[in-house]
């Protein structure tokens, strides 16, 4: 069951069983950013389809290709109808989305073709033998959008399409994907749904613990009062002999604390942190399909625990045994090199390949996106700060990817992208409010074209779960605004 090892942002629930994991990772499940959706597993699920994609869309004197995984949707398609493009992210593409979702309900009203691609590197898209650091370099956002721009100029000649408008869709960094092929190519890509979509390239995201600070104070002030608290004690024991063994014993801790290995200390704090984070970023979505897990913990479960008369530090630890019994771990593993070791494995059968390592990757030569504890009024401590996360680069891929790198990668996406200032049209950025992730999206219109659609009270892209009973007012009325602006797009 999901494992969330310790990297970003969209996708699943993998279902291997590991003992003594970190569980939550830069705010991404082992498979990626977005959980699936609620759904009875049966044997109607589009099967696998295969496209041969271009290798390196920047070299064409290089002729290699390689074997693109998609999926398609018919059923509710009507000759001169839209084609819906679902962009796959950093996990494994999982073909629920084509049966049940946002996106689905709207191809049924708007007779729609949907299309579901395989994100280069991602599942059972492998353009390369292995995930070698020298093979790792055509995984990149910019060879993701053209491998999408292809797909779709050959679905265009290949299906009769050409003059389909599709529109893309695509939650988290799939959701900037969404954003940037619209961008890039506006003759291809009608319009987008770019759903909680960071669009903005830093290394250090300290506002993302800042969120989670506020999304725990919708409960009232006394949750992330008793965090504050028992990351006091926390930071004391752990300076001290006797409190270490008692941390051990009241974590669950697999190893003993070795307090002059700072990294281990970084990565105990930060994994107390991912307990909350985990929860706070999928709070309430509607995601589990039959027979997953922790889609049931929620915000409110957890500031009930820290609440409770007792020594917040005791609380603290109650969240943890909570969440390392939901996910099936025998006990806390915070080792660095053990967290270090699994995300070297180059192999495609690795439990890393599931998207930890390729997804690092991206935040090393892209993105960054670190989830450090450096904003100061957040309750998490200051343990894990901005070179806790960049070591990991070299440490992962050796010392051609080091921090030199990532600053100058990180200067070009923005500069590549345009950050929040990107100039785009026809597009709806859904946000959650109570989702980390809105800190590096769009919140105010950026023209009567590019429009925020803030939703109130809930997490990382629940527009795009099918809808629940329990859904807030704010989310139902926010899918009901996006079904329409896609009704007016295609009349225009
Ligand atoms: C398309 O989705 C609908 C709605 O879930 C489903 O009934 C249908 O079987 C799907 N069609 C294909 C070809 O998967
Ligand atoms: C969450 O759901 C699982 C499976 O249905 C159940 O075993 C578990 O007790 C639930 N956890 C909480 C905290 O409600
Ligand atoms: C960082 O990597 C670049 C190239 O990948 C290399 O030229 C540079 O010397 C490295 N810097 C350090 C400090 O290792
Ligand atoms: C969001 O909802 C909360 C609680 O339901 C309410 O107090 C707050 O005013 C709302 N914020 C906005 C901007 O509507
Ligand atoms: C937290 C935040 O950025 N909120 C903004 C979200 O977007 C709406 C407009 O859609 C603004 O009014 C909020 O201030």
């Amino acid at each position: 069951m999901s494992v969330f090892p310790r990297i970003l942002l969209l996708v699943i629930f993998i279902t291997v069983l590991v003992e003594c994991k970190q569980l939550f990772r830069q705010g991404r499940f082992d498979s990626g950013f977005i959980p699936p959706p609620k759904y009875k597993h049966d044997s109607s699920l589009p099967p696998d389809l295969w496209f041969d994609q271009i290798l390196d869309h920047f070299n064409p004197q290089d002729l290699r290709s390689w074997k693109q995984r998609y999926f398609i949707n018919d059923t509710f398609y009507k000759p001169g109808g839209p084609v819906f493009l679902q962009i796959g992210g950093e996990g494994t593409a999982d073909p629920i989305w084509m049966v049940t979702g946002a996106c689905v309900d709207y191809a049924e009203q708007y007779s729609a073709l949907i299309f579901q691609v395989e994100h280069r590197y991602y599942g059972k898209s492998h353009p390369v033998m292995d995930l070698s650091t020298p093979n790792l370099k055509y995984l990149s956002s910019e060879q993701a959008l053209e491998d999408l721009a292809y797909f779709i100029t050959s679905m265009n000649s290949r299906m009769d399409l050409s003059s389909a408008k599709w529109i893309a869709f695509g939650g988290s960094y799939p959701g900037s994907l969404a954003t940037w092929l619209r961008m890039k190519y506006p003759h291809l890509v009608y319009a987008s749904i770019a759903s909680s979509a960071p669009l903005v390239a830093t290394a250090d995201f300290s506002d993302y613990l800042r969120v989670v600070r506020d999304s725990l104070d919708t409960t009232g002030p006394t949750c992330v009062e008793n965090i504050a608290k028992a990351t006091d004690t926390l930071t004391n024991l752990v300076q001290d002999q006797d409190g270490r063994v008692i941390l051990k014993s009241m974590f669950n801790l697999c190893d003993d604390i070795d307090f002059s290995n700072k990294n281990d200390v970084a990565n105990l704090f930060s994994s107390l942190a991912g307990n909350f984070e985990g929860v706070v970023q999928y709070n309430k979505d509607n995601r589990a399909f039959e027979g997953g897990v922790g889609y049931n913990i929620t915000i409110d479960m957890l500031c009930d625990i820290m609440n409770q008369d007792n020594q917040p530090i005791n609380n603290y630890a109650q969240v943890n045994s909570l969440i390392l019994k939901t996910y099936s771990q025998k006990c806390l593993d915070f080792k660095y090199m053990n967290m270090i070791k699994e995300l070297q494995d180059t192999t495609w059968a690795g439990s890393a390949a599931v998207g930890g390592r390729q997804w690092t990757y991206q935040t090393c030569t892209e993105f960054g996106y670190y989830q450090t504890s450096s904003y100061a009024s957040q309750p998490f401590g200051d343990g894990f700060p901005l070179d806790f996360w960049t070591q990991q680069c070299s440490d992962i891929f050796g010392a051609s990817i080091n921090e030199t790198v990532l600053n100058n990668a990180i200067k070009f996406t923005n500069a590549n992208y345009g950050g929040l200032g990107v100039k785009v049209s026809r597009i709806i950025f859904p946000n959650g409010s109570i989702d980390p992730w809105h800190a590096l999206s769009v919140t105010k219109d950026l023209s009567p074209e590019a429009i925020a659609l803030f939703i109130n009270g809930t997490a990382h892209c629940a527009n795009m779960y099918p809808p629940s009973p329990d859904d807030l007012p704010a989310l139902t009325a926010a899918r009901v605004v996006i079904s329409k602006s896609i009704g007016a797009w295609l009349n225009e």
